[in-house]
């Protein structure tokens, strides 16, 4: 058997099910085996997108995804995919040919250190030069992946290693593992930090997130009845309707839900990850934070626990919660505040402005998707609002980055999404930029035959940027374009399309769209004057 015939045997040991990306002549005896396998290749348009995928996978189901491309340009093209995973600590599994590395007929045609660049973006890059070893790598190369903090491995297979003919070696079979939980000492001295504490709040970062922690999370919530808030990326880890939520840290601070941080005694701060976007600034005189979290706390300028509380995070809250049910008369101190930050930000979200705001979107958005429904955000000024007014009521129902926060992973990762669900509503929910950088992919949805939707928040601008430009003082200048059709673009895709004209015409567009099936895109003006009169003028003056 050849190199890349061990290659595809040691990743269906890994239980991998589709490769994504774009092969080049490097990687053809890969693909010959893929051939023969059982593994899907879901070839895509760009390479970029392939990456977002995988990532996407390994996000939703804690198994590394695995994204293929050839030497130099198209594994250059994974950089961003790569970054997006290690920022994200998403685990991905990215394989790339390169020219034969005994023998160099086309000189350096092509070549690049691809190793070197994946270095820094990756938890390890790896050349393969022996097939013999192929098998072991693969296993190291998905633990590495898969563990905690989870993120990108990077495997370059040379072609003449792929096409070198070696014995048969069996792969590496695998086995459960069973993280340590926190230490008695550290579960006291958190328990009593807790005990004594009189305002204390809950916050769910990044790693609350993790597939499967959500019942965990959510049972520790329920019998401490401590309310809580999330980071962006830990919306949805608590299961809804625990009457204990105060909202999102979308901004640094300043905005409603901080009015409950800014009176917290204590923070315990579970599975945050300080790539994100700070939810709240730490500094003198404030709460006290207990990290929780798989591993030790990362300290910055901002985020400096005081205590910490390390180990698998499900058992050991059960452990602390132990220590502390039914004995936290402060418990629910902050509560009060929760009526009121709630309505602030549901305020305005029913108003019939025509183009729509965006908090009128997030609430019809809000009103077509079930419970289990994901959406899937691209980058752009959306994204607060999402953050900020959509409530999820289930783990990984909105899916954002707010690490590396990179335009054009919304509609990738929608695909993955509607791959993995296809029983569920799919909405991927892109700006007029955003979407235009991975597009095409429309193209590999309508091939795939998958049912999934896709939004178009269209304000002819990079928006984001132009709300920064104004509250900083600059003058409105650079960031708008135009845009091509949407609806007909869609359609040349063989997707169907269709543009909201009235306000109160989104949530039926939206409904028809999903009834209808396929891929579907609707656009939808945006009025993004809000962006100024809330997230600047009324946040920095409140009555
Ligand atoms: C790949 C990439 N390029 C640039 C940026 C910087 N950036 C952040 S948001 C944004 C504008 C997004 O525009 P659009 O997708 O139209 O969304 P809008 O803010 O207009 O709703 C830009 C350029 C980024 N985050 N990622
Ligand atoms: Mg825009």
């Amino acid at each position: 058997m050849k190199g890349a015939d061990l290659l595809v045997s040691a990743l269906e040991n890994e239980g991998v099910q589709q490769i994504f990306g774009v092969p080049g002549e490097e990687n053809l005896d890969v693909v010959e085996a893929l051939h023969r396998s059982t593994i899907k290749l879901v070839v895509t348009r760009h390479e970029q997108a392939a990456a977002f995928m995988a990532a996407t996978h390994g996000r939703l189901t804690g198994r590394a995804g695995v994204c293929l491309a050839t030497l130099g340009p198209g594994a250059l093209n994974l950089a961003t995919g790569a970054a997006h995973a290690l920022l994200g600590a998403m685990p991905m599994v990215m394989i790339t040919g390169q020219k034969g590395i005994l023998r160099r007929k086309q000189a350096r045609f092509q070549v690049v250190d691809i190793v070197a660049t994946m270095a820094p973006l990756t938890k390890l890059a790896q050349q393969i030069v022996s097939p013999a070893t192929i098998p072991a790598i693969v296993r190291n190369a998905f633990r590495v992946a898969q563990q905690e903090r989870p993120g990108p491995v990077h495997l370059e297979l040379p072609e003449d290693i792929s096409a070198e003919m070696a014995p048969e070696i069996s792969p590496v079979t695998l086995h459960r593992i069973d993280l340590p939980v926190a230490q008695q000492a550290a579960l006291e001295r958190a328990a009593e930090l807790v005990l004594k504490a009189e305002r204390p709040l809950v916050m769910l970062g990044a790693a609350a997130s993790r597939p499967h922690l959500a019942e965990a999370l959510s049972d520790f919530v329920r019998r401490v009845q401590i309310p809580f808030f999330n980071t962006q990326m830990g919306k949805g880890a608590v299961a809804g309707g625990s009457g204990l939520y105060m909202g999102t840290a979308a901004l640094s601070e300043r905005d409603h839900v901080h009015r409950a941080i800014d009176r917290a005694d204590l923070i315990i701060s579970i599975g945050h990850d300080t790539v994100e976007k700070p939810p709240f600034l730490m500094g003198r005189g404030g709460p006290t934070v207990l990290h929780v979290g798989y591993l030790p706390a990362t300290v910055e300028e901002v985020f400096c626990p005081h205590a910490e509380l390390v180990g698998d995070v499900g058992p050991s809250l059960a452990l602390l919660a132990d220590r502390l049910e039914g004995k936290l008369p402060n418990a629910g101190a902050l509560l009060g505040l929760r009526e009121e930050i709630l309505a602030r930000i549901a305020d305005r979200a029913n108003e019939d402005r025509y183009p729509l705001t965006p908090q009128r979107i997030v609430h019809d958005v809000r009103q077509v998707m079930p419970e289990d429904g994901i959406v899937c955000l691209d980058n752009g000024m959306y994204k607060i609002w999402f953050a900020r007014n959509y409530r999820t009521h289930v783990a990984n129902t909105l899916l954002l980055d707010n690490a590396l926060a990179t335009m054009g992973a919304g509609l990738p990762s929608a695909i993955m999404a509607a791959l993995l669900h296809p029983n569920r509503r799919i909405l991927a929910v892109c700006g007029d930029g955003g979407l235009m950088m991975n597009s095409q992919e429309l193209e590999t949805a309508t091939r795939l035959g998958l049912n999934l939707v896709v939004l178009v928040l269209q304000d002819n601008a990079y928006g984001m940027v132009r709300w920064k430009q104004a509250v900083d003082g600059h003058e409105d200048f650079g960031m708008t374009f135009s845009n091509p059709d949407f609806v007909a673009y869609a359609r040349a895709y063989g997707a169907r399309g269709s543009r909201v004209a009235r306000a109160d015409g989104l949530a039926p567009a939206l409904e028809a769209a999903f009834a209808g099936g396929g891929v579907q895109l609707v656009s939808v003006p945006v009025d993004y004057s809000e962006n100024l009169r809330v997230l600047v003028d009324e946040l920095r003056n409140p009555n």
